[in-house]
């Protein structure tokens, strides 16, 4: 893959400038990038995957597939985080509201058994173990941008599905307008499930037309691995192009409904959180500008270097006609 390099040369990253990750340590040549024909536009696929076994048990995933099905032009050509950072400073504020806490604290989360219930409006509802979920379709790696509402960003090769592959088994009726998700919400493993930050279980949401764009991710992985506990063990949701409080983890439920659902933040702050939360550098939060944004990794505290934030996170040209005459001040 071709990375754009701080002074805007192109260079060949080799393993240990992409992540000091044991997984990708010695096993370059495991790791194929693939320039498409898509213009600017990279794609990943792994040539093999000794270091994965066949069968999926926890802290396995099946063998990767690679370009087959990847989006085309939708993975960024920037720096991946790396591992420690992706995996210590993250927001799960059923562990703790601290950056460090969820990586402290999220040892407890049993992931095993883990089912997720398919329910509302649709033919074929069910549950789902996650052993069957994460066979459903096949995984994929796809490097995006996650975009905090906080400020601060970070480029992650999440694994997974699109969204679209479950949904469209399940049959959704005409009346299903909106897809909600539900998060685990365990007292008895979860600290703050407790306390009244937010109204748990932690749920969000995504319209119809947004949860089958094949941009919206189903995510088991991530940097070739099972999803840490941190990170939304063992299915979190990526929405690429929104604030990332839109890609709830540790999913549980999902649920096809005709109206709106509520979402965790909007309950807890209307005024700040909208139910689209589109990244939008132009629509800041009534606190702060949304115009730039921090890369984590990039330089330290508050000689940070910031960077400009683009619409749609950067995924303007996929999913800006899903807003086709909306105005994003009003739904933001
Ligand atoms: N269940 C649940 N999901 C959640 C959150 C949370 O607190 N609980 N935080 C969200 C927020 S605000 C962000 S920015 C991302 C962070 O994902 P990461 O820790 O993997 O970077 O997860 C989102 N999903
Ligand atoms: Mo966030």
């Amino acid at each position: 893959m071709l990375i754009q390099s701080r002074d805007s040369g192109f260079i060949h990253p080799d393993s240990s400038d992409i992540t000091p990750r044991g997984v990708y340590e010695g096993r370059r040549d495991m790791l194929k990038w693939l320039a498409t024909g898509v213009a600017g536009a990279a794609m990943a696929s792994w040539a093999s995957r000794e270091a994965l076994a066949q069968v999926v048990a926890p802290g396995k995933l099946p063998p990767l597939h690679g370009a087959k099905s990847a989006v085309p032009g939708a993975q960024t050509m920037e720096k991946l985080s790396d591992y420690k950072d992706a995996t210590s400073y993250n927001n799960y504020y059923e562990f703790g509201t601290d950056k460090g806490d969820p990586v402290k604290n999220a040892g407890t989360l049993k992931t095993r058994p883990w089912t997720v219930e398919v329910e509302g409006l649709v033919n074929k509802p069910g549950k789902f173990g996650i052993e069957d979920l994460i066979k459903l379709s096949a995984q994929e790696e796809r490097i995006y941008r996650l975009r905090c509402v906080e400020g601060w960003s970070m480029v992650i090769p999440w694994v997974g599905y699109s969204l679209a592959e479950l949904i469209k088994r399940v049959e959704p009726q005409g009346s299903a307008k909106y897809v909600e998700f539900v998060t685990l919400a365990d007292p008895k493993t979860m600290p703050y499930v407790g306390s009244r930050i937010l109204d748990w279980p932690y749920t969000e949401g995504l319209r119809m037309d947004e949860a089958m764009h094949p941009l919206t991710l189903l995510t088991f992985g991530m940097y070739g691995e099972v999803l840490p506990n941190q990170n939304g063990a063992p299915v979190r949701i990526v929405v690429p192009w929104k604030y990332g409080f839109k890609s709830g983890k540790s999913i549980v439920k999902i649920r096809f409904v005709e109206k709106e659902p509520g979402t965790a933040w909007n309950k807890a702050a209307a005024n700040e959180y909208g139910f689209y939360s589109n990244v939008n550098p132009n629509v800041d939060h009534p606190r702060w500008s949304q115009a730039t944004e921090r890369r984590i990794g990039d330089g330290a505290g508050l000689f940070a270097k910031r960077t400009k934030t683009l619409l749609f996170n950067g995924y303007e040209a996929q999913v800006g006609q899903l807003y086709a005459g909306m105005d994003l001040k009003k739904y933001y």
